[in-house]
C-alpha cells in the first residue's frame, strides 16, 4: 500500500513538473518578446500523505486512492506571484488556454475577495503525465495573486492556525482593513505601471469569464 501510494503521488509531482515547465516557458518568452516579467516568484507544494487522509477523513470519504484522486484536487499545488491583478489575470488566460489543459474549477477572489479580504484567483486544472504506462491526467491547483496579497495571505495564514482557526474579532478586523490597504496600492502600482509602459485596460475590470 505504501508503495502504491508514493507512485500515485508521484503522478502529482509530474503533473506539478509539467505546470511549472509551462510557466517557466510564458514567462521567459514575456520576458524575451516583452522586455517585461510579469512573474515575481513561483512557489509549489506537494500535500503530504498525512494532510490528504486527514482531509479526506474531513470529508468523510472513503480511504480509498480512487476517492482522493476524485476528491482531493489540491494535492499538487502552485502559486504563482506577480506585480499586478492585471499579470494574474493574463497568466491565467494564457495557461488555461493551452490545448493539454482543462480547468476543473475556477474561484476568482480577485473579483469577489472573501469576507476576511482575501484576494487571489484560484484554478484547478488538469493535466496529462505521460508514465512508461500510459497518460494520466492529473488535478494541480493554480493560485495567482499579488506580491501584496501574497505579503497579506501568508501572515493571515499564520495568524489563523496560531489561534486555531478562531481569531479575535479585533485581529479579523485589523486584517481587513490591511487587505483594503494592500488592495490599495496594488491599485496605484498598477496605474503608475501603466502610465510608465503606456495606457492598457486596468485588470481588476478583467476578471475570469468577462
Ligand atoms: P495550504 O497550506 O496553503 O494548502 P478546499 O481547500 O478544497 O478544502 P476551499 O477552502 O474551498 O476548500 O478551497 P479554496 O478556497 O480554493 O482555498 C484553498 C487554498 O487557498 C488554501 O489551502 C489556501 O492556500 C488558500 N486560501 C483560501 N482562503 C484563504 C484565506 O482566507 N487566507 C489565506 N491566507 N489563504 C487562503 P489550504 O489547504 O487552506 O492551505
Amino acid at each position: 500500500m505504501q508503495s502504491e501510494l508514493q507512485r500515485f503521488l508521484l503522478q502529482y509531482e509530474f503533473g506539478l513538473r509539467e505546470i511549472e515547465t509551462k510557466i517557466t516557458i510564458l514567462r521567459d518568452e514575456f520576458q524575451h518578446l516583452h522586455d517585461y516579467n510579469p512573474i515575481e516568484h513561483v512557489s509549489t507544494r506537494m500535500k503530504s500523505a498525512d494532510s490528504i487522509m486527514a482531509k479526506v477523513a474531513r470529508r468523510g470519504l472513503t480511504p480509498t486512492l480512487d476517492a482522493v484522486r476524485e476528491h482531493i484536487t489540491d494535492i499538487a499545488g502552485v502559486r504563482i506571484t506577480c506585480s499586478f491583478n492585471g499579470d494574474a489575470y493574463r497568466l491565467f488566460d494564457l495557461l488555461t488556454q493551452q490545448d493539454d489543459v482543462t480547468v476543473v474549477q475556477v474561484k476568482d477572489y480577485i473579483a469577489n475577495p472573501k469576507h476576511n479580504g482575501y484576494k487571489s484567483l484560484h484554478a484547478i486544472i488538469e493535466v496529462p503525465v505521460y508514465l512508461s504506462t500510459g497518460r494520466v491526467d492529473v488535478c494541480v491547483e493554480v493560485q495567482f495573486r499579488t506580491v501584496a496579497m501574497d505579503f497579506w495571505a501568508s501572515l493571515e495564514h499564520k495568524i489563523y492556525y496560531k489561534y486555531d482557526r478562531i481569531v479575535p474579532d479585533e485581529l479579523l478586523s485589523e486584517l481587513r482593513d490591511a487587505a483594503d490597504t494592500a488592495a490599495e496600492l496594488d491599485a496605484r502600482m498598477e496605474r503608475l505601471h501603466r502610465q510608465l509602459h503606456g495606457a492598457q485596460e486596468p485588470s481588476e475590470e478583467s476578471p475570469v469569464g468577462s
